[in-house]
């Protein structure tokens, strides 16, 4: 079977789900609408940002003026750091329930109100991931926390509350479902072949290439096989590691390389701030040994055809199970055919 040619289903290894792909769908050639492009009219400063240095926030804090990336307590956390009481009742395998404690972290990326990560120096970005070795070693080494995800919501289309450039962290007591998922796959490779499933796929990945946006000594952008969202991505570092805490100087600049390369791809590929959700996955922080953890990040774009047409998540995809017309190879052909400067700087 070739895989441009027929309705299949793929699997995505890591949460061990199915998606589906209807190729015959996009037999048309590509006719992606050009949009206009929205030139940046946004000020280096706003004074009516919450995120912006020396201004107030909704809480009555103020930010300080601070000159490279500012971390501060979510004003309206989602968890809170005491665990309320335990959830009694007399049927509890039908209503179960349970505390869940936890901290949750707003990351400014830069003081400058109209940049994002595409648009960032290097050095900038390398210092957004040091932040991040900072804060999974703290928030990890902390009593109670056994997960630390970092994201990024970037666009309105995705919530993002705030076009300052920003990401957060929500860290809790309980290993949330995907990523415990993507925990057991692992795990299970390791103990049934004796070698690491991302360390596997990317030797593949690399061998066979159709699916590699471009590399660079410490990292491999592609998009995965499995894709479920239009244009989804992955950074893999290349060398096995669980977590950021592994990374160097050099390394992490390898990492800033590969995420600005990648953003400035996704912008110039419809000429807009190209939003998604980006996140990453590391090792839980249980203080157990996990030899099987590769650590990766995550993007998840919304954007289909242009800037201003988005895929939806409904219907079959709801109730059944997530489905795509470009295959992930057009997906990533298109990618990797994008320039690397940025259509601002053009
Ligand atoms: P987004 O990444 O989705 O834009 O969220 C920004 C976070 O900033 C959001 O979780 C927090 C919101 O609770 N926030 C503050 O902590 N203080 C504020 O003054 C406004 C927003
Ligand atoms: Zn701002």
């Amino acid at each position: 079977m070739l895989l441009s040619d027929f309705p299949h289903r793929r699997k995505n290894l890591l949460t061990n789900e199915w998606m589906l792909v209807s190729p015959h769908r996009t037999k048309r050639p590509w006719q992606g609408k050009q949009e206009k492009t929205s030139l940046e009219t946004r000020p280096a400063y706003d004074p009516g940002c919450y995120l912006c240095p020396g201004n107030e926030r909704a809480g009555g804090a103020h930010n300080p003026e601070y000159e490279g990336t500012f971390v501060f307590t979510n004003d309206f956390a989602a968890l809170l750091p005491e665990s309320g009481p335990e959830y009694v009742t007399d049927q509890p395998e039908l209503f179960q329930a349970e505390p869940e404690a936890g901290i949750c972290r707003v990351i400014c990326f830069s003081p400058r109100h109209n940049l994002s990560i595409p648009r960032m120096s290097k050095g900038r970005v390398a210092d957004v991931v040091l932040t991040w070795q900072e804060e999974y070693a703290e928030l990890g080494g902390s009593e109670g926390i056994n997960h630390v995800q970092i994201f990024e919501n970037r666009g309105e289309i995705m919530g993002c509350s705030n076009p300052h450039p920003h990401g957060q962290i929500w860290a809790n007591s309980t290993v949330p479902d995907i990523p415990a998922k993507e925990d057991s796959s692992q795990a299970r490779y390791l103990a049934t072949k004796g070698r690491c499933l991302l360390c596997d796929y990317l030797e593949a990945e690399i061998a066979g290439g159709e699916r590699i946006l471009f590399m660079n000594d410490s990292f491999v952008v592609l998009v995965p096989f499995w894709a479920m969202w239009p244009f989804e991505t992955m950074i893999l570092p290349r060398e096995h590691a669980g977590s950021v805490l592994d990374l160097n100087a050099k390394a992490r600049l390898d990492l800033a390389d590969a995420m600005i390369r990648l953003g400035v791809r996704y912008d110039n590929l419809f000429s807009t701030s190209f939003p998604y959700s980006m996140g990453l996955h590391q090792m839980p922080t249980t203080g157990l040994d996990q030899e099987h953890w590769h650590w990766h990040m995550h993007y998840y774009p919304p954007l289909l055809r242009s800037a201003t047409v988005r895929k939806f998540m409904v219907g079959y995809e709801m109730l059944a199970t997530p489905q795509r017309d470009i295959t992930p190879e057009q997906a990533a052909t298109q990618l990797r055919d994008q320039s690397e400067v940025h259509y601002l700087d053009a």
